[in-house]
């Protein structure tokens, strides 16, 4: 392992000097502390550079989980994550985790070094179009085309990471890291974000001030812009119920008064309710993505009449997927300053009606929490079917004993999967910067490099990871790499045998036809001891809390542990109704398959 030493100061001044030190200085001038991937001859030159630069280069197991941690790094501290390959297929590997850092938001630098530009084109050893690959999935894409331009390109990657809060890739044939040049590292640019235009903000202000039901809904935008005491005192001015988007729960502090929960699938019934009823709502640091926006629990709750206030720093996501009245083009924090600046000294309509107001939200929110309590477990005949005599537990009793352990200013992370879903409603936070769901790219495999990226940026902060024993199978490995790399994290893995998610689908729509979606797995505990992890294997609920709490102490002692917990194949809403039809077929062949939907 590499450990940091005394971090130098960028070279200043316009001076010979190579372009792999050059890139490497580069890093120093942005602060870039941590560098995700595997060792490659493509960028040998560079890497030998890092300690005596003060970077820590942190070897993972596979380049993917190297690209989720980037992102998880990035998602906690509000920094650059980077990682680095070897040109071709360890660049490839880079793709999925790309992905989901763009729909994260997460202002990754993803270094490609690519084949020699003098055999480019040749077909010689791991060589692909790298930049193509990537276009759809970054921000921005910086391609070394003459290494003199090396530092000026890489800087430009990294002021543009920040600046679009996304991917950007910084794409280098792998000749160029070598040889003599003259340059200059560029400072980092420094940006300040606004409110947003002063009619705008203006007209948002009347809106509100004329609300008689205010609703704020609290989105990514404002864990990114460190925008939550401006979020809560706007709240509190206007006594507005504030919802969270999906999938960002830690955007509005949970023993708030005023706090209702996530909205989107699995989310608060609170929160859905509230928002039913809004006439104005504030959508603060959100671009309204449609799968978080969908209705749930049999709720149509997007309000059809209500006026809505868009603030994203995005101006292409304003209006994009809900009609709005008014788009600011601004940061959550300066925006919601501004407003309640405008708001400080006016008759408020939502004054007038405050009182009862509060009474809605406390009764909406006392109803959910009962009922959530009261849902101990899935009531379709498929699920009371299957979870009969069980010696398991039932996942949202088991989800329900993790809320109660949860460490105040833990971090979770969590996968996708049918009980990684359900625990959006299990999962509440004090503080920002702690929720790192996969995002809108949905893709398996996420929580435990994200959260592994997280503690390397927090490593006091527990780090947890909830992931379905499917996607653990594609992500397991990376525990090699807390254990190499001495970063301990906590990984609870839901251990129901099965690609449950998907199996729901086959149970709702496909007559029980099960194909896929059945796992033969070993003991996880085990195989997380013999990589030299701790594993514990938990079946009894009352064991539950405290296994969670024993493996979070473990991490001050530097120890990861793996958590299976064993529970029913019941199995919870699925996740695209929105776009599964019952099976329709033509052919007499497949006939046999034909599904009528249900009356
Ligand atoms: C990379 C990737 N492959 C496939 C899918 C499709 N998919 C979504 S959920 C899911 C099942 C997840 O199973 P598991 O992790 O065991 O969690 P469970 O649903 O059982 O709780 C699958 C295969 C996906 N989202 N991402
Ligand atoms: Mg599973």
């Amino acid at each position: 392992m590499n450990k940091p030493v005394d971090l130098p100061l960028p070279v200043s001044g316009r001076q010979r000097m190579t372009p792999s030190e050059a890139f490497v200085e580069t890093l120093v001038a942005h602060g870039v502390k941590n560098v995700f991937g595997i060792v490659g001859s493509a960028y040998m030159d560079a890497l030998d550079l890092f300690p005596l630069a003060g970077i820590r280069f942190i070897s993972v197991a596979h380049e993917q989980g190297g690209g989720h941690m980037a992102d998880g790094y990035a998602r906690v501290s509000g920094r650059h994550g980077v990682c680095i390959a070897q040109n071709g297929p360890g660049i490839t590997n880079f793709v999925t985790s790309t992905a989901a850092a763009f729909w994260a938001h997460s202002p990754v630098v993803v270094v490609t070094p690519e084949t020699g530009s003098m055999t480019l084109g040749l077909g010689g050893f791991q060589e692909t179009e790298q930049l193509p690959i990537f276009s759809k999935i970054t921000k921005y894409q910086a391609h070394v085309n003459n290494k003199a331009r090396m530092a000026e390109l890489a800087s430009r990657a990294f002021d543009r990471a920040l600046l679009e809060m996304g991917p950007a890739q910084l794409n280098i044939p792998r000749d160029f890291f070598y040889g003599d040049i003259d340059c200059e590292i560029p400072r980092p640019l420094a940006i300040e974000r606004g409110a947003g235009g002063e009619q705008s903000l203006d007209d948002a202000a009347e809106l509100l001030a004329g609300a008689q039901f205010p609703v704020i809904l609290a989105g990514g935008g404002i864990v990114m812009g460190d925008s939550q005491p401006d979020a809560i005192a706007l709240a509190e001015l206007l006594h507005a119920p504030v919802a969270c988007s999906y999938l960002h729960n830690d955007a509005f502090p949970a023993g708030h008064p005023l706090w209702c929960g996530p909205l989107g699938y699995q989310g608060s019934k609170a929160g859905m309710k509230l928002i039913k009823d809004a006439d104005v709502v504030l959508a603060l640091g959100t671009r309204l993505g449609p799968f978080g926006t969908l209705p749930q629990h049999g709720l149509d709750y997007w309000p059809k009449n209500a006026k809505i206030i868009q603030v994203d720093t995005d101006h292409r996501m304003l209006g994009l997927v809900k009609q709005i009245s008014v788009g600011i083009v601004g940061d959550a924090k300066e925006a919601a300053k501004a407003l309640s600046y405008r708001l400080a000294n006016r008759k408020l309509a939502s004054s007038a009606n405050a009182d009862e107001r509060k009474k809605r939200i406390k009764a909406e929110k006392d109803a959910w929490e009962k009922e959530l309590s009261d849902w101990s477990h899935e009531k379709d005949a498929w699920s009371l079917e299957i979870s009969k005599g069980s010696p398991y537990m039932h996942p949202r009793q088991m989800l329900r004993e993790l809320e109660k352990a949860m460490p105040k200013n833990a971090m979770v992370s969590t996968d996708i999967g049918n009980i990684c879903s359900v625990s959006n409603s299990y999962l509440r936070f004090e503080q920002p910067n702690s929720m790192f769901a996969a995002m809108s790219f949905g893709n398996c495999g996420y929580a435990l490099p994200s959260i592994i990226g997280a503690k390397v940026a927090a490593p006091d902060r527990p780090a947890i990871a909830y992931v379905g024993d499917g996607a653990w199978g594609m992500s397991f490995a990376e525990i090699l790499t807390c254990v190499r790399e001495d970063i301990p994290v906590t990984a609870v893995v839901f251990h129901n045998k099965q690609w449950g998610a998907e199996k729901k689908n086959q149970v709702d729509f496909y007559d029980t036809r099960f194909l896929g979606v059945n796992l033969k797995n070993p003991s996880w505990a085990e195989v997380a001891r013999s990589l030299g992890a701790e594993g514990v294997t938990v079946d009894k609920l009352g064991d539950v809390g405290e296994a969670l709490d024993k493996a979070c102490d473990a991490q001050k002692k530097g120890k990861t542990t793996v958590v299976e917990v064993m529970v029913t194949q019941e199995l919870g809403d699925p996740f695209r109704r929105d776009a599964l039809k019952y099976p329709h077929r033509v052919l007499d062949k497949y006939k046999s398959t034909d599904v009528k939907a249900p009356a």
